[in-house]
This record gives structure tokens, sequence and C-alpha cells, in this order.
């Protein structure tokens, strides 16, 4: 396994995670890094997210690989290596890469090694021909890359990325995400992709605040890491978690709303709050089909085909590097 991180990192994870914190609280319209939102506890809790019935991306998206997953393949070829930058525990790739053509590797990348250990583990004994690659780093820094190899001598390259975390990004940040994942393939590889859609927004708040508070629980989780990591002082109760759709931004946006005017302590810094002022703390951008279409080949993709749903609420896109 190619670890790019090493234990004299995980000082200064605390020490990252608290002057992100202390910046975005400075800010005017105060916010903190949706990043921060998935460590064990809230990984675990977005788990419980994706299984409740008002949250239908998960469940769509893996309709629509069950429905298509014998084009997909047709479409990538045989003898591919398939990348998947944030694999997590690796379950949404594994019927693809059951349904393709003799693949020759799978190269998960995550931040946590042990997640990475687990999955490679499942995965040869469902797989033992597959050769798993695991890479321990961060997606977005270049050095979780290296020994990334650029070329694959037959088959081609495909960057797999599900589960809509594109939408966490700002378009402007997306846009060079794509551009970045370009820049590590060649002519002829592809990127396999998954996005929510523009869509009603009784349905897509729903999703974001569900009847059974998983996702209030999920957004909380934040105060409650500040507390234990920071030596924070938020009171739990005295915030409520509070998400909407911004239609004109195309994105369903998550706060934490202050009920009460009130001074916060975290590492011997204060912060004040009105009541009703929030922290934003999470985005998840929407897309029409057209829409991602035109940012993919803005980001030097070719468009080779779009799949939906019967009810057209997500989508999964298949580019190539022409
Ligand atoms: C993990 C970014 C895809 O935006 O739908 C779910 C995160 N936040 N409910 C999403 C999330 C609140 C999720 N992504």
């Amino acid at each position: 396994m190619n670890m790019a991180l090493s234990p004299a990192n995980e000082v200064s994870e605390t020490e990252f995670f608290r002057r992100d914190v202390i910046a975005g609280l400075r800010k005017e319209q105060k916010t903190l890094p949706c990043k921060y939102l998935y460590d064990e506890e809230g990984s675990r809790i977005f788990e419980q997210i994706c299984e409740l019935s008002d949250y239908y991306l998960t469940r769509t998206e893996a309709g629509i690989f069950r429905d298509h997953l014998p084009h997909m393949a047709k479409l990538i070829g045989p003898d591919s290596v398939i990348i998947e930058p944030g694999a997590g525990n690796c379950e949404k790739v594994e019927p693809l890469l059951q349904a393709l053509e003799e693949p020759r590797a799978y190269i998960p990348m995550d931040i946590s090694p042990e997640i990475l250990l687990a999955a490679r583990t499942r995965i040869r004994r469902q797989l033992p021909d597959l050769k798993v690659e695991a890479h321990v780093g961060d997606f977005t820094a270049p050095e979780a890359w290296q020994g990334v190899s650029r070329q694959s001598p037959g088959g081609r390259r495909v960057i797999f990325f599900p589960g809509s975390t594109i939408g966490n990004f700002d378009p402007e940040a997306a846009r060079q995400l794509l551009a970045d994942f370009a820049a590590h393939l060649s002519t002829g590889d592809g990127i396999l992709i998954g996005t929510d859609l523009v869509k009603d927004s009784v349905v897509l708040e729903r999703a974001y605040n569900d009847s059974q508070h998983v996702t209030a629980n999920f957004n909380k989780n934040l105060l409650t890491r500040i507390n234990s990591e920071l030596g924070g002082d938020f009171d739990l109760d005295a915030f409520a978690h509070r998400s909407f759709y911004h239609a004109l931004k195309q994105r369903v946006e998550m706060h934490l709303v202050s009920l009460k005017p009130q001074r916060v302590h975290i590492a011997g810094e204060c912060f004040d709050f009105a009541e009703g002022e929030t922290i934003h703390t999470e985005n998840s951008h929407k897309y029409t089909l057209e829409g991602f279409a035109e940012m993919l080949r803005e980001a030097g993709f070719t468009l080779v085909h779009q799949w939906t749903d019967g009810g057209g609420l997500y989508a999964i896109h298949y580019a190539e590097i022409r």
C-alpha cells in the first residue's frame, strides 16, 4: 500500500482542523469546510443517511448501475484500470469490477488506511485475479497520485467517481477537479461519474431534512467534533439543523442555526452568534444533463453517454479524453 501520510501528520491534522474552524467562524457568513463532517462517526451517520427512504440518491444511483452495467462495461472495454478517488469502503465499485471484461487493476484512493486495507482484503477474496493497488492520501492533493501510473498498456484507465461527491464542490472547484483528473489521464482514458439532478425543491429538501433527523445528527456531529477535538463548548441544543434548496445556485445548502444569541469558546477564541445566525456546513450542487456535459467538456473530456433512472432523479455520465 502506498502510504502518502506518515503518523507525524496526525499532530498537524488537528492543527489544520483548528485553523480551518477558526478561519471559517471568523467570516461574515460563518462556514466550516464540509470535509470535516466525515470523521469516523460522521461517515457512520452518512451511511445511515444512505438507507433513508427520503434520501433517494444512493439507491437511485445503485439502480442505474444495476440496469446499465453491461453497457458501461462494453464502453470501457477489456483490460481496464479503474481508479477510485475517495473510495472509502469500495462497495460501489464491486458490481462494476464484476461486470468488466478482465479488468487489469483497481486503484482505490482514500485518506483512511484501515478502510482501504479491509476493502482490499474483501475485493481480493471476490476477484482473486484482480490486482488491487491501494493508495493512502487525499485525492485533491497531487502527492496522492504519485505512483498511479499514467499509461496502462492495453486497456483504458477510468476514474470512477460515484455518489454525487462532485456536488460538494462549488462549480469552479468542480471544473478544476475534473480538469485535474483529466491531467492524470491520457488519450482514450475515461471517467465514470455520478451527479444528482436538478428537480422539484420539495423532493430535494425532503432528502436533506429527513423525517428521522439523521441528517440533523450528521450536521450536528461537526459541533460534537469541535467540542471534543478542539475543546469547544458548543451547546448542541442551542443549534438547529436546516437545509434548503437555493434554486439560482442549483444547490442544497446545509446550515446550523443559532437558536439564541450566544457566545461559543473554541481553543481560546470567542465566537458570538446572533439569534438566527447560521454556520454554513455543506453544499450539494445539482446539475442538468446538459450542464454537466458542458462542465466535462470544459475540463477536457468528451461526453460518451449519460444514464438516468426512470424518474430523472440522478445521472451517471461516462466521458473520455479524445
Ligand atoms: C456525500 C456529498 C453526496 O450531498 O448528498 C447527504 C452528503 N449531506 N446529506 C450529498 C450529504 C447531507 C452527500 N454527498
